[in-house]
Parts: C-alpha cells; sequence; structure tokens
C-alpha cells in the first residue's frame, strides 16, 4: 500500500491560512493521484468566519497510520506541529514563517519551501499554477485560498506582502467568484466574532515566547476591521484577561480599515522591550505603528534586532 500523505499544521490553533492549505494541497494532490488528507487536532481560530465555515469545506476525519507520511503547512517550527505528526516522516514542509529554513533545507532539500511571502496559500496556489490544474480546483478551495491571502496579509497592507499574494489573489478570487465587497464583509465579520467572545479570540491566537526572546512572555494578536473601536469599548476586560496570562505581555491589534496596529502592553517591562526594537510613542499603555506590523514580522524584529 503506498504511503497516505497527510497534510497538516500547527498544534495551537488553525487560522484560515493553514486550514485553508491543508484541504486546497489536499485536493491538489489527489487530483495528481497522491492519496492526500487534510487531518488537524487544532480546532480553528475566528480568521475561520462564519461565513466561511458556510461553504462546506472541512478536514478529513482520518488517524494517520504507522505507514503514513507528513506534509506541513504554515508552520516549520517543529516544536509547534500537530502531536499527531512523526517528525521522521515528515516528507515536505511549506511554510512563510522565518527561523526554520536551514533545519529543513538540510533535512529536506528541495522538498521544504520556506520563503518570506504574505500567505502559505500563495505558495500553495502556486502548485496548482505551476500543475496546470487551477481551472479544476474547487469553488470552495479557490474561496479558502483567497481569503487565506487577505487574512494573512491584511488585504495586501501587511510587509509581508508580495506581487505573488495579489496575483495569487486576483486568480483565486476569479475563479471562487467572489465579489470585489468581499474582504470588507470578511474582516467586519471576523470583527464581529471576536467582540462576542474577547476571551476565546484572545486564547486563540496567543503565543508564549521563549524565556530569552527580546519580546513579551505572552504575545498575544487580534486582527479586526476597527482597532481603536474595539480597544475603546473593551479595555477592561482585555486588560484583565491579559494580566491574567502574565506579567510580561503585548495584545497587538491589527486596524484593517486604517491600515494600523495598536499595541497594547500595559506592563513597563514588556514596552521597555518593544521599545529596543523598534521606535514607539506609548500613551496610556497603547502605542500606534502604521503601517500595521503582523506578529511574525514583529518576530523577525526580535531574531535581527537593528543596533
Ligand atoms: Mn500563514
Amino acid at each position: 500500500m503506498s504511503p497516505i500523505k497527510v497534510i497538516t499544521s500547527g498544534s495551537a490553533y488553525l487560522d484560515i491560512d493553514a486550514f485553508a492549505c491543508c484541504i486546497a494541497y489536499a485536493e491538489l494532490l489527489n487530483l495528481q493521484g497522491i492519496p492526500a488528507r487534510a487531518v488537524s487536532s487544532a480546532k480553528t481560530n475566528a480568521s475561520v468566519s462564519k461565513t466561511v465555515l458556510g461553504w462546506g469545506a472541512v478536514l478529513d476525519d482520518y488517524r494517520p497510520t504507522s505507514n503514513d507520511e507528513f506534509v506541513l503547512v504554515d508552520v516549520s517550527d517543529y516544536h509547534h506541529f500537530d502531536p499527531l505528526v512523526v517528525l521522521e516522516r515528515v516528507v515536505e514542509v511549506i511554510d512563510h514563517h522565518p527561523g526554520f529554513e536551514s533545519h529543513w533545507a538540510q533535512t529536506l532539500g528541495s522538498a521544504a519551501d520556506i520563503r518570506p511571502i504574505g500567505a502559505a496559500a500563495t505558495q500553495v496556489f502556486q502548485r496548482w499554477d505551476t500543475a496546470g490544474l487551477l481551472h479544476n480546483i474547487s469553488e470552495q478551495s479557490a474561496a479558502l485560498l483567497a481569503t487565506a491571502i487577505l487574512d494573512n496579509t491584511l488585504n495586501f497592507i501587511g510587509q509581508m506582502t508580495t506581487t505573488a499574494d495579489i496575483d495569487a489573489y486576483a486568480r483565486l478570487a476569479s475563479q471562487a467568484k467572489l465579489t470585489a465587497d468581499w474582504p470588507g464583509q470578511y474582516f467586519r465579520e471576523c470583527q464581529t466574532a471576536i467582540e462576542a467572545d474577547l476571551a476565546a479570540a484572545l486564547a486563540a491566537d496567543l503565543k508564549r515566547m521563549k524565556p530569552q526572546s527580546n519580546l513579551p512572555q505572552v504575545f498575544a494578536q487580534l486582527t479586526v476591521w476597527d482597532a481603536v473601536a474595539l480597544i475603546r469599548s473593551h479595555r477592561a476586560a482585555i486588560s484583565h484577561w491579559m494580566n491574567g496570562q502574565g506579567e510580561d505581555w503585548l495584545l497587538n491589534v491589527i486596524s484593517i480599515r486604517d491600515r494600523l496596529s495598536c499595541l497594547l502592553a500595559e506592563p513597563m517591562v514588556s514596552q521597555q522591550k518593544l521599545n529596543r526594537l523598534l521606535p514607539l510613542a506609548w500613551q496610556a499603555e497603547l502605542a500606534v505603528l502604521k503601517p500595521s506590523m503582523l506578529r511574525k514580522e514583529l518576530l523577525k524584529l526580535g531574531l535581527n534586532p537593528t543596533p
């Protein structure tokens, strides 16, 4: 029996990029005659909105066997792989997060595709395009990949955005018949879901840094349409919840509408760590970053601080 390729991602949560990549890459491999399953033990976060779930695309109900091989999408840090992954049986990695490029280049050679690009979904789109099969992609997978690109590039304002992301979105949106108002609709919907259960949204996109990290230990991130409105209405609840997570914390609220990040860091030690990485003007424990920055962009600064 030929091994089944299990397409999976990180352990903490599935954002729409990871979710879309698992489903759309498994679809491509199956179409090419390579048996593949999209599998995850992590739950989706708020970026996989009600409308997106309503498209009906789902992960496969499949339990990997000892014969299976693993393909990791949207993650390359093996400390954060889905617990179902057997490290020795990883055959391919597709990711856009920095830090583990040389490890996987040594382990997998050209089967490791780790590049600075707006979304891993763009990398999966390129697999479809290179295979000459884009006209065969399901509308759901095209819509998922397109929306993942919107989310991870923050509607193309994120610093990791490339022309490849813009091109991939245009072609996927047309394939999926998405309308021109889809981006605004999608991000407004995500904000409504986040405000309905803030604690869950904070918990779902929170990372704990290593003790030696030069970033705050607890690093939460929310992406919303209007960050200022969100913080104004929910400041007390946010502070209370974040203070419960530790004594060194940062919340990055990305505002798509006005293309900025609101950094909220109440502990002085957290503000000081951030001041060493980039110039910030704190006011009432808030600092505005324009243009906005993603956590992975701040992580990159943390790896290579400016002297
Ligand atoms: Mn991603």
